[in-house]
């Protein structure tokens, strides 16, 4: 990553957190771009804001709990007034990939409960069609191999995600597959296609789950409702 695009990832993060109003309970995505937004809600909860809000990854858990974000749960909260989360992929449909970071699950679960949703990016982010970001699927680790051939018969080329030499295990014990389509002309027809699948617990195709979209590039800061 570059430093000029870390930047904009900042820029965006902040952003976001001028939509947090007092009292909310917040879904808190998770990616670089959003531990600036955590980082800067820190700083407004020390000086007295009240919030609390629910982690989408153990990652953003651990960045909330050192920046002193309050949490909480689905066992306290059905209802998130807002969501904030970044994407790997934004259309101008905005319907998004995400899942480059491996937490689409519960990405998803934390924005499909919230009144709003906003995403957070760089301004590359945005592309005329999905597709060119590899589409990652979370699959069970029991049979994966069956799973990756029927959506490799979707027209998909799947890679099993590794990390350090090892298959990669999702924050839900699960597998990554990550799926070349290379053009994605209509993600709701797909994401379907792909739930019917046995094996597949969720994808990262995120559709109709956007309200808002905060870029931010070489000409500045921008809000796209
Ligand atoms: C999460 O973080 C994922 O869905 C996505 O893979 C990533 C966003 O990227 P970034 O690290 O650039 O914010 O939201």
């Amino acid at each position: 990553m570059t430093d000029q695009v870390d930047l904009y990832k900042k820029i965006a993060g902040e952003k976001a957190v001028e939509y947090i109003e007092d009292g909310m309970v917040l879904g808190l995505g998770s990616g670089s771009t959003v531990y600036w937004t955590l980082k800067k809600l820190g700083g407004l909860i020390e000086q007295g804001l009240n919030i609390k809000g629910i982690p989408s990854s153990l990652r953003t858990e651990g960045w909330a709990k050192y920046f002193n974000v309050p949490l909480t749960d689905f066992s306290d909260v059905q209802v998130l007034d807002l969501a904030i989360d970044g994407a790997d992929e934004i259309d101008p449909n905005f319907n998004l990939t995400k899942g480059g970071g491996g937490s689409l699950v519960r990405e998803k679960m934390v924005n499909f409960h919230a009144k709003k949703v906003i995403i957070i990016a760089d301004q590359s982010k945005m592309v005329d069609e999905l597709g060119k970001f590899p589409l990652p699927v979370e699959v069970l680790q029991f049979g994966w191999q069956v799973t990756a051939q029927k959506i490799a018969d979707l027209g998909a080329k799947p890679v099993l995600r590794e990390r350090d030499g090892c298959f990669f295990v999702s924050n839900n014990d699960n597998y990554i597959l990550d799926c070349e389509f290379n053009s994605i002309p209509d993600p709701e027809k797909l994401h379907h296609s792909l739930k019917q699948l046995l094996g597949v617990v969720e994808t990262g195709l995120f559709v109709n789950m956007t309200d808002m979209v905060i870029l931010a590039g070489a000409k500045g800061v921008k809000v796209i409702n």
